[in-house]
């Protein structure tokens, strides 16, 4: 029997890349049902090549279902999730409700695929996409040099944010372009008004030090999700982590510059042919031949990217690396995807 699969939150961003996945990915599903909120029911979505119509959220649309794939905001996935598990359902879910919970795993079918075997509440947890942009690689490497700190700062894409994020960056950018603005205190904020979509600060022509919300110390929600997912995934509780997390003006697909510090000597020889083989990951590193990854290159393809490969100049045990990784596919919907079809492995043996 194929399994019955559901998509909640069918047409946001990332639902969108969703629905393009499973229509590229082998078909090993049987029926697909779309799920949005009632505002959106009754629209028409196509996914594997044909047209699917819009259910309204509702406890009736998981009646049959086997697995759903949840993106939808963090209260709503906290109020929905345990009513589609109570109905069997093993819920796959991109917000942050649950990514901390000790009884649902975190997993990233690349580094940590046994872990979504086991799920007290029927719930597995994609993680955040700043996250997922970086941590296939790292996996790779701490599974050779085992990782003791990573230090990480993110050129965050506007779609990060949703549509709002994208439009409000595409919107000022017409507000910005020709003329002389960038060259005067506040010119670039006067041209683009008060409106400033879900940032803190004109992100066109611009970078902002800030993603998410205010937690203790300074810190921002995504500064603090980098930490306790990574230190997750990677089973490794005690990992030394300090993120700086930073919105950029690109459309779709994070960046991070990464110091991971190991426990041995590490040579760029053996990170290089680490890099150049783990499954999910490009090395892609020749600055003579100014080959590296870019976010306008990377956008749209699922692998993570990895360039600019250097031992730090002051400490032999730790690597320079600059990554990149779609935010939408792997860094969202991809992996959603993925821990979906590592679930119904089990409903198909
Ligand atoms: C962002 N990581 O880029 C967030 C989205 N979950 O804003």
């Amino acid at each position: 029997r194929k399994p019955t699969l559901a998509v909640v939150g069918a047409t946001g961003a990332v639902g969108t890349v969703m629905l393009q996945i499973l229509s590229q990915h082998a078909d090993i599903w049987g029926e697909i049902r779309l799920v949005a909120s009632p505002r959106s029911a009754g629209r028409k979505l196509a996914v594997r090549g044909a047209e699917v119509e819009v259910l309204a959220l509702g406890e009736e649309v998981f009646d049959g279902v086997d697995i759903a794939l949840f993106d939808v905001p963090d209260d709503v996935s906290a109020q929905w999730a345990p009513i589609a598990t109570a109905k069997g359902v093993v819920v796959v879910d991109n917000s942050a409700a649950f990514r901390m919970d000790p009884d649902v795993p975190l997993v990233v079918p690349e580094v940590n695929p046994h872990a979504a075997r086991v799920r007290p509440r029927g719930i597995v947890a994609n993680p955040n996409c700043t996250t997922l942009s970086m941590i296939v690689a790292i996996g790779a490497l701490h599974a050779e040099f085992g990782l003791r700190e990573l230090i990480v700062s993110s050129y965050q894409a506007v779609s990060g944010a949703g549509r709002d994020g994208v439009d409000t960056l595409r919107r000022q950018l017409s507000l910005v372009a020709g003329g002389e603005l960038g060259t005067s205190p506040g010119d670039v904020r006067r041209a683009v008004g008060d409106d400033t979509g879900p940032f803190p600060a004109p992100v066109a022509l611009n970078v902002v030090p800030w993603a998410g919300s205010l937690k203790d110390d300074g810190w921002s929600s995504e500064e603090m999700k980098v930490r306790d997912e990574s230190r997750k995934i990677l089973g490794l509780p005690a990992l030394r982590v300090a993120a700086t997390c930073v919105r950029v003006p690109v459309i779709t697909t994070h960046s991070l510059t990464v110091h991971a510090r190991f426990e041995d000597e590490v040579t760029v020889d053996r990170a290089r042919e680490i890099l150049a083989t783990a499954p999910g990951v490009v090395l892609f590193d020749d600055p003579a031949a100014g080959e590296f990854p870019t976010p306008a290159d990377v956008v749209g393809t699922d692998p993570t990217w990895v360039g600019r490969v250097r031992r730090a100049l002051d400490d032999p045990t730790a690597l320079e690396l600059f990554v990149c990784g779609d935010n939408l596919r792997k860094g969202a919907a991809l992996n959603t995807v993925q821990i979906a079809e590592l679930v119904a492995a089990e409903f198909t043996v």
